[in-house]
């Protein structure tokens, strides 16, 4: 299969037509997940991005993906394809394909590509996150370690803060604050305020509520600028919107709720911009979506 960034290069007009493509490709990628794990075509779970595929985004454009580290969670497909568009491996691993990002063994969650891991065991990757900055400081290189609000009840989560101020490593910390841990709301579970979480460490942080592409950009630039020119840690806190369950069908919150939710969905926000042509680059999008799924299937399961 030939990679996204080809067919990117084809309509490549400008910065915006560049990021609706791709947050069209995580959003309907995802949208397929969905679709085909309720016609029972995929095993396992999966956890979507949908509502927040800006945070992802604004954060690879802001990184030098030939020497820095990126580290998510759980919710790691718009992660993942925002750092590399590799569509094609992603449903081959997700489908349990040799040709998958890991050999088709490690699934929707467990991704090891280049400089970009994730793994599900909440908050589990930040000391390995502190330690990949600490590792690569001497090379100019930055870490970025993805959480979520609900993953602030780790105890790991302050060990990082802690090594990372006192050791001075680079490393952003991105909270994905989107109000609700699987089914227990933000209030329920985590006291204080998440803004905050990092300064008696020490550590600069900004917070940032918006699904707006256009302001989650310079804000994720600033942090990574950050973090690279003072040989620091940063604390981005973002408040942002998970608008589908958080697996596959696992969302207590009321229609009402996730009406007001959609309101903010960042694919409309960046469609709102443009004149018109966001149609024929979804069917663009959707049928390399369709070509990149088509061939995974086709490919060989790993040996025994
Ligand atoms: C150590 C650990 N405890 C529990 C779980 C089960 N679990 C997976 S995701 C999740 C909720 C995570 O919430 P949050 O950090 O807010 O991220 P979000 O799912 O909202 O993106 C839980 C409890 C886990 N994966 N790891």
């Amino acid at each position: 299969m030939h990679h996204f960034a080809d067919l990117v290069s084809n309509h490549a007009a400008d910065d915006r037509t560049c990021d609706y493509m791709l947050m069209s490709l995580i959003r309907q990628f995802e949208t397929k997940l969905l679709d085909l794990f309720s016609q029972g075509l995929l095993s396992g779970t999966t956890h979507t991005c949908i509502g927040q595929e800006a945070n992802a985004i604004a954060l690879m454009a802001a990184i030098d993906k030939d020497i820095d580290t990126v580290w998510s969670n759980h919710r790691c497909h718009g992660h993942f394809l925002a750092y590399c568009g590799e569509v094609h491996r992603l449903f081959a691993e997700i489908v349990g394909r040799a040709s998958g990002v890991c050999g088709g063994r490690g699934g929707s969650q467990h991704l090891a590509w280049r400089n970009f891991f994730s793994s599900g065991i909440q908050g589990g990757l930040v000391p390995l996150a502190v330690g990949t900055a600490l590792a690569d400081r001497d090379k100019g290189a930055i870490t970025n370690v993805f959480l979520g609000d609900g993953t602030m009840g780790e105890g790991y989560v302050y060990e990082g803060l802690n090594l990372a101020s006192l050791w001075d490593c680079p490393v952003l910390f991105v909270v994905e604050d989107n109000g609700i841990a699987q089914t227990t709301p933000r209030d329920r579970g985590v006291a204080g305020r998440i803004a905050e979480r990092a300064r008696p460490f020490d550590i600069e942080s900004a917070s940032v509520r918006s699904t707006d592409l256009a302001v989650l950009k310079p804000a994720a630039q600033e942090a990574a600028r950050y973090v690279r020119e003072r040989g620091r840690p940063f604390w981005l806190h973002i408040e942002t919107v998970r608008l589908r369950a958080h697996s596959k069908s696992d969302d207590t919150r009321s229609e009402a709720e996730l009406e007001a939710l959609r309101e903010l969905d960042c694919l409309d926000l960046l469609r709102a911009g443009m004149n018109g042509e966001t149609d024929l680059l979804d069917t663009e999008v959707a049928a390399y979506l369709d070509a990149c799924f088509d061939a995974a299937m086709k490919d060989p399961e790993p040996c025994a």
